[in-house]
């Protein structure tokens, strides 16, 4: 069985933190941190995750671990055939690139934090993969292109970013995450790792880069989020502590 959060945290939204503190006040935190399910879970994660099974412990002081999260309720295997990343939409060659291709390219590390739109954050970690960058060059990008969109093959999270905000340097297709490669629940074999925002760009279960010519909402931007998450300056957060 896997009980997962719905996300950033549906009862978090950008106006509704103070009522959900108050929730905490009222001890649903208790029964958070007293739930087995929970616990059976955690274990079954790798030893630096944490499940929270109704995000209502992302406003509690724990920082250090991950939580597991999944809008669709489980963590997705990819296609029986194989896995392969795809690179469309208004790009002059559509790639389609499986393990051992994306490997083969150049691998960039990064070690920087993780952190949750709704308070939690782990330091330091470990981060490698393909630069989204190279792989837009690789495709060749059509003039008039202006954002990107990626698709998780979970079939229902989407994220966006504009074009330069993708050619970072610090925005990548992770293949590795933590010093091995990326957990099935952590949106292995291949997740997108967006460093200067928060978690929710940092789309799991990647299976397709699609180059558009217009602005596409996300999962959680279509539920209020901002587009443009860059940490400390989205949100509305900017003065209240994470
Ligand atoms: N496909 C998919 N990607 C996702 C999510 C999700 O629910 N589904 N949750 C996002 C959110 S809100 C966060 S904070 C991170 C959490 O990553 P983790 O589950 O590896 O801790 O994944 C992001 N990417
Ligand atoms: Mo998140």
């Amino acid at each position: 069985m896997t009980v997962v959060d719905s996300g950033p945290a549906e009862a978090v939204s950008p106006v509704g933190r103070r009522v959900f503190v108050g929730m905490i006040g009222l001890g649903v935190a208790g029964i958070v941190f007293g739930s087995k399910v929970r616990s059976a879970i955690g274990s079954a994660l790798s030893p630096v995750t944490e499940s929270d099974p109704t995000g209502l412990t992302a406003l509690l002081p724990t920082t250090g671990r991950f939580r597991f999260y999944s809008v669709v309720g489980f963590s997705p295997e990819p296609p029986a055939d194989g896995y392969r990343l795809r690179v469309d939409g208004l790009v002059e060659e559509q790639l389609e690139l499986d393990l051992g291709e994306l490997g083969r390219m150049r691998q960039v590390e990064l070690v920087k934090d993780f952190q949750c739109v709704t308070g939690w954050r782990v330091e330091d970690v470990p981060w490698k993969g393909v630069l989204v960058r190279d792989l837009l060059e690789s495709a060749g990008v059509i003039d008039g292109a202006t954002h990107v969109v990626f698709h998780s093959f979970d079939g229902v999270y989407t994220e966006s970013l504009d074009l330069d905000q993708a050619r970072r340097d610090d925005v990548i297709v992770a293949l590795e995450m933590l010093g091995a490669a990326v957990s099935r629940d952590h949106g292995g074999p291949a997740r997108l790792y967006v460093a200067p925002m928060y978690g929710y760009k940092s789309l799991k279960w990647l299976g397709r880069i699609e180059v558009v010519e217009q602005a596409a909402e996300g999962y959680w931007e279509a539920r209020g989020y901002d587009t443009d998450a860059w940490i400390g300056g989205s949100n509305g957060r900017d003065d209240e502590p994470v």
